[in-house]
């Protein structure tokens, strides 16, 4: 019996995203997606990896559904490419692009899996990109004809919807540090592609209410525990406080106050666009509830020569392969903050842990007791956040199984089931027998 029970109905589950575990990118007529270009540009990936395999699951998705059964999950987070259904993101829907979508969200409900669908996980279509993409306001109304679209084609059977997934984290790599794809480096263009983001959201929300769809609709935001320091000190209490505002609220408080944080016009004046009336009315379109997607946390000391005058320093503690502090107290830190500051229904929408998984028993399976230890505390976490009044709805674990982790290639492995890449044989970790039971008994 466990003895942290988790509230009945809790979701439990497992999250990936198109790009990172589909391949096939341009099968049956899809468009090339700016992770498609970047990927293929050289030097940007490391081992010049790229997505055109990935975990294959577009040609297997029945087996990994079926694998998802044995696992006993109750949902499954995944992301719709939008190349696959407007090739060149607006027009006509690509018939057979939808098919896949079509046929995953029935092999998922068949198992009796609920679909959590995100319609936006980085993956835009070049053709916009060529356009400005998301520098260019014309691509937040394509975004809102292809989320119409979507919920034309699935919304009768998907009741989960997330428009975003970490709006803070694509267009500031995207845009800002070039990192990530389309690997611009234009800091005002940055913010300029996150407004249009947020119009963005606002649209598709607005289509799915329109439509009077069942289910919910949210947005998942990469979240971090901000920590000073020195709690004593409030120069550092102030920059952990100017950092949470850059990467946990700048997409939040414009949706739920209609205003971007201070913080963000004190650091970048003029740069930071208006929010007008017409465009505070469509932001704040009322969402059902907020994914958070949350790794470890960032220490802040107040710099005055550093980005928003803070700057991050290391702890003395266990560290994962992303060279990511595991520090478990921060989920329960940032579901309290989130709860208190903007009282919806939450979600953990990701969690998990990349480790090099070296250790595998006699049986060939991966004896990954790291992983399941970064698992279990931080569902322990989630359990205190639940016990404090936090309406936390839902935990999906990231990632069923090993994928493209962007620009670290398939170097970086965070699934539960591990994935030879060479083979695609899948086999399920010691973390991910452990997560069965989890689910089993609803509780650690
Ligand atoms: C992100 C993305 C995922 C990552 C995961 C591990 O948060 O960056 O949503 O695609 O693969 O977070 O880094």
């Amino acid at each position: 019996m466990p003895v942290l029970r988790f509230p009945d109905g809790f979701l439990w589950g497992t999250a990936s995203a198109a790009y990172q575990i589909e391949g096939s990118p341009l099968a049956d007529g899809a468009g090339a997606s700016i992770w498609h270009e970047f990927a293929h540009r050289s030097g940007t990936i490391a081992a010049g990896d790229n997505g055109d395999v990935a975990c294959d699951h577009y040609r297997r998705y029945r087996q990994d559904v079926a694998l998802m059964r044995e696992l006993g999950l109750g949902a499954y987070r995944f992301s719709i490419a939008w190349p696959r259904l407007f090739p060149s993101g607006s027009g006509r829907v690509n018939a057979a692009g939808l098919a896949f979508y079509d046929r995953l969200v029935d092999a998922l409900l068949e198992a009796g899996i609920a679909p959590m669908a995100t319609l936006y996980h980085w993956d835009l279509p070049q053709a916009l990109e060529e356009q400005g993409g998301w520098t260019c306001p014309d691509t937040a109304d394509r975004f809102a004809d292809y989320a119409d679209g979507v919920f034309a084609a699935l919304a009768d059977r998907v009741r989960l919807w997330i428009t975003f997934n970490e709006p803070c984290m694509f267009t500031w790599m995207g845009y800002a540090v070039g990192a990530h794809a389309p690997g611009r480096s234009e800091f005002a263009q940055a913010l300029r592609a996150a407004h249009n983001v947020l119009r963005a959201h606002g649209y598709a929300v607005r289509r799915f209410r329109a439509r009077r769809h069942a289910g919910t609709i949210g947005i998942t935001l990469s979240v971090q525990a901000h920590v000073p320091a020195n709690a004593d000190d409030p120069d550092d209490v102030a920059a952990a406080a100017r950092s949470r505002a850059f990467n946990n609220e700048w997409f939040v408080d414009p949706i739920v106050f209609g205003t971007y944080p201070a913080a963000l016009r004190d650091q970048f004046g003029d740069l930071l666009p208006d929010i007008d009336e017409a465009d505070r009315a469509l932001f704040q379109t009322p969402v059902d509830f907020l994914g958070v997607n949350y790794y470890t946390r960032t220490i802040v000391h107040a710099d005055p020569s550093g980005f928003f005058e803070a700057r991050a320093c290391r702890a003395i503690g266990q560290y994962t392969a992303m060279d990511w502090e595991v520090y478990p107290a921060g989920l329960w830190l940032v579901l309290k903050q989130f709860h208190e500051r903007y009282g919806l229904p939450l979600y953990v929408t990701e969690n998990g842990a990349g480790f090099e998984d070296e250790t595998v028993g006699p049986h060939g399976r991966v004896e990954d007791v790291d992983r399941l230890r970064y698992l279990q505390s931080h569902l322990e976490m989630c359990h205190r956040a639940i016990a404090d009044g936090v309406d936390l709805r839902g935990y999906l674990l990231w990632s069923l199984m090993d994928n493209f982790e962007w620009s670290f290639g398939f170097a970086k492995r965070f699934g539960i089931v591990r994935c030879d890449f060479q083979t695609q044989q899948r086999t399920p970790k010691l973390s991910a027998l452990w997560y069965r039971r989890v689910i089993e008994e609803n509780g650690i």
